[in-house]
């Protein structure tokens, strides 16, 4: 791929998911194909937090007295707040903020709702709209104005050890989405710098783009006892006394599709794995004109076979060129496609082709088996795409030992660099800045010998790249 971010920009309108010519900066339309593909990743997604969180639904405006409580949340997020100030003619007496995410407008209720020990933990999560009036340059998905699609989960629990447990539940639960979505991820702490804003450490997952730089596509966040402080969410021990509750939170945002496009999509266009996959099978009946009623009878039946075993399936009758149909739902990605004609028919065969690989099989058409190896056949293609996109992730991950090579790895071949580190901020900074370069976080390893850049003992194995 030449050129990554013309091609992201055009398949969004080429494979009918998005439309990015709405007239505010930022914000897109959701078209039928990529609402779909929205809706079965967030299934996915929602099938794993369902296990131990309950989903809620906060309002999307904040008063301005909640969101400004907590200082230095606020701090990292004022330049990003829209307002709403008037209420037809009329101005608000106090302004409302549209949320830019949900902790200032869920904490306050946790604390009435927070009274003994016996009221925790409290686990929910929401997938709402959040707005962020982003200063940098805006892509669709990748960096928006309205995140459509925030899922936030957040924790309240009694104890520091019950909450570091959650960010290890957190962390779990999008490795295993992610995994399932074949999206590839590095994981770290993120520096103290680039924290979020309230939370005592954050936990972000990163995936390589095609370009080489790397987009945060998750993050999980221990926010100690911070916002407890500021929200006064306290429960009452055994002894009867007061304890501040410790706190968790996590999210995910439109990005995870923008991820899902990019790690998989090629020249000819979209790439989907079958999990989130609009159909999984199209049908492509080869008509001839005497041959139609046999033709349509076969492949009628074949497409309730298949539908009716759980395979989302497609029939694609219309009257083009067969060839203009494989054109089609090859760059829309869908991971298999199978063809029948008079003489398939004859020779009791249908034409079995996968998107991810481009290999075409015939297959022995039988009834009783054929449901079974379509079934196969997409789990094949889920691991086989899963291993291509975690190995282009492995590959453009370069263990690096001299400080030299740092700037000339990232120039020249884009990814993720790691190297020993000593963890202190300024020498984090001056990289950054001599560099051109962003340090993503650290890894837990048994490191020895010198920081890269400053020489003083290395604490950990650092993560650097350009990011978008
Ligand atoms: C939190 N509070 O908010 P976070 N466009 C697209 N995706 C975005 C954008 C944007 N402008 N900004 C962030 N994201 C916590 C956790 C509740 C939930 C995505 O955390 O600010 C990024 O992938 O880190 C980010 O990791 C995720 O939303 C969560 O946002």
């Amino acid at each position: 791929m030449k050129n990554f971010s013309q091609w992201f920009h055009d398949i969004l309108e080429e494979a009918e998911l998005m439309d990015a010519r709405y007239p505010i900066k930022g914000m897109s339309v959701w078209l039928p194909r990529g609402f779909q593909i929205r809706k079965y990743a967030l299934k996915a997604l929602q099938e794993l937090l369902d296990e131990d969180h309950d989903e809620v639904l906060f309002p999307m405006l904040i008063p301005e007295s909640e969101l400004a409580k907590e200082a230095i949340h606020v701090k990292g997020f004022e330049e990003e707040v829209y307002w709403v100030t008037q209420g037809g003619k009329r101005e608000l007496n106090e302004q409302l903020a549209l949320r830019p995410t949900s902790e200032t407008s869920m904490y306050p209720m946790f604390s009435l709702w927070v009274r003994s020990h016996m009221d925790l933990p409290i686990k929910v999560y929401q997938t709402v709209n959040t707005f962020r009036y982003e200063t940098k340059h805006t892509r669709p998905l990748i960096r928006v104005r309205e995140i459509t699609t925030f899922n936030e989960t957040h924790t309240v629990h009694a104890t520091k050890e019950e909450a570091e447990e959650e960010v290890k539940t957190g962390i779990e639960i999008y490795k295993q989405f992610f995994d399932e979505l074949a999206i590839p991820y590095s994981i770290c702490r993120r520096p103290e710098w680039d924290k979020f804003p309230g939370s005592d450490y954050t936990m972000a997952f990163d995936m390589i783009m095609p370009d080489g730089k790397t987009l945060q596509i998750g993050t999980v966040h221990n926010l100690g006892t911070t916002f407890a402080k500021t929200f006064d969410i306290t429960f009452e021990n055994d002894e009867g006394e007061h304890e501040y509750a410790y706190q968790t939170c996590y999210g995910l945002s439109d990005r995870v599709i923008a991820a899902l496009i990019a790690a998989h999509g090629d020249e000819k266009g979209l790439k989907l794995p079958p999990v989130v996959a609009p159909e999984q099978v199209v049908i492509i009946p080869i008509i001839f004109k005497e041959k139609e009623d046999i033709v349509l009878d076969f492949t009628n039946k074949l497409e309730q076979l298949l539908k009716s075993n759980g395979i989302r399936t497609k029939q694609d009758k219309r009257d083009i060129r067969a060839g203009k149909k494989y054109y089609e739902w090859e760059q829309r990605g869908l991971p298999i496609r199978i063809e029948v004609g008079p003489r398939d028919i004859e020779n009791k065969t249908i034409v079995v082709n996968r998107r991810d690989t481009g290999e075409k099989e015939f297959v022995d058409y039988d009834e009783t088996t054929i449901v079974e190896y379509i079934k196969n056949l997409l789990d094949d293609i889920s691991e086989n795409m899963r291993n291509e996109a975690n190995k282009f992730q492995e590959e453009k991950t370069y263990p690096v030992e001299k400080l030299e090579q740092v700037k000339k790895t990232i120039n020249k071949k884009g990814g993720i660099i790691t190297c020993n580190w000593c963890g202190q901020t300024d020498c984090g900074k001056d990289m950054e800045e001599k560099f051109d370069i962003d340090i993503l976080g650290t890894q837990d390893a048994d490191v020895s010998g010198e920081c890269i850049n400053c020489g003083n003992p290395a604490q950990s194995k650092v993560l650097i790249s350009k990011t978008y």
